[in-house]
């Protein structure tokens, strides 16, 4: 059974349910500090309020649960932590240690596991062009210091207290959906302009092609994942038998903003981008490395993206209804 905190976030919506169409409503106790927008999360299965800070909340409600595991995605990203470094370095550091204690001293039954997020952001200039599971750690965000804090945190605790900690540094995730306040939000943003744009067409509406403003260069090359593959290749990794590693980079592809645009205008030859960079997330995303090395993950628990073109994400994210309802059907393969 798993409790999963930051669960109104853009992974969280999709992951919860998933988790709970794989297995079982009641599986899966969604948690945050705020109501989702979407319904179904609430009508779905059960929801508890939780602010990972509250350390005695956060066990009290896996006690209450029952959870096996704790799938904790509550963190602020890397813009948004840039601007609010008191609460960013508060939720990152203090709710992931609540999280690991909650798993180690678990009433009764064997300590839970515990799947974490970490990021790209955990690198920095000294992590060179292609980063990866033995590049040096030097992150230029707090955000990113708070993902190097969880990566060794857990793997204390995998080692002293026997919790099975599983982290996968997560590249830019791209779905459709409003973004946390990341630096990689400019992909979903728009994707999200495109697929209104069709929806427009399709209505007959004539859509004044107003240019879709990016906040990155055109020519800034960044490493990206799709959501159903995110998704789909977490449910893989925490259901496998526990790996050699806590912690793997992993990717799907690389791109630049001036890529997804013309992958875009395959299918929409009017779609225009402006560029204007925001200085702080234009900083950001030159400090991290333009591709990751994932052979680790590949090897020991088969890390297996199915997107890995600009192309195949733009026609995934465009035409497939409902990513988590494609994430379920990959499942189902
Ligand atoms: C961010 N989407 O932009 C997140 C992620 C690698 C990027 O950590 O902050």
């Amino acid at each position: 059974k798993f409790l999963v905190t930051g669960s109104t976030g853009q992974l969280g919506v999709q992951l919860v349910s998933l988790l709970r169409s794989t297995f079982g409503a009641a599986s899966t106790l969604a948690t945050d500090v705020r109501l989702p927008t979407d319904q179904n999360m609430l009508n779905e299965g059960p929801y508890a309020f939780l602010d990972v800070t509250n350390g005695d909340a956060v066990r009290r409600l896996a006690d209450q649960h029952e959870a096996t595991h704790i799938v904790h995605l509550a963190s602020l990203l890397s813009a948004v932590g840039e601007a609010n470094p008191e609460l960013a370095l508060r939720i990152g550091n203090e709710g992931t240690k609540n999280v690991l204690e909650a798993a180690r001293d678990c009433e009764g039954g064997s300590p839970r596991t515990v799947y974490a997020p970490s990021s790209i952001a955990v690198f920095g200039p000294s992590a060179g062009k292609v980063a990866g599971d033995k590049s040096h750690l030097m992150p230029s965000t707090v955000y990113g210091i708070t993902k190097v804090h969880l990566e060794l945190l857990g793997a204390y605790y995998r080692k002293k207290y026997g919790v099975d900690f599983r982290s996968l540094r997560y590249p830019g995730v791209v779905s459709a959906t409003p973004g946390g306040g990341g630096t990689t939000d400019w992909s979903m943003d728009m994707l999200m302009y495109a697929r209104q744009m069709l929806s427009d067409k399709a209505a007959g509406k004539t859509t004044t092609a107003i240019p879709f403003e990016c906040f990155l260069k055109k020519d800034t090359f960044l490493p990206y994942v799709s959501m159903d593959d995110t998704l789909n290749e977490t449910v893989k990794f925490m259901s496998a038998s526990q790996p050699p590693q806590c912690t793997y980079s992993v990717t799907g592809l690389s791109f630049t903003p001036e890529q997804l645009h013309e992958s875009i205008r395959r299918h929409i030859p009017e779609f225009e981008v402006t560029y204007n960079p925001c200085a702080v997330r234009q900083k950001i995303a030159d400090s991290w490395p333009d591709s990751c090395e994932d052979s680790a993950a590949r090897r020991d628990w088969s890390w297996n993206p199915a997107v890995s073109t600009a192309d195949a994400l733009v026609d995934q994210i465009l035409f497939h209804e409902d990513a988590d309802d494609a994430g379920e059907q990959n499942l189902q393969k």
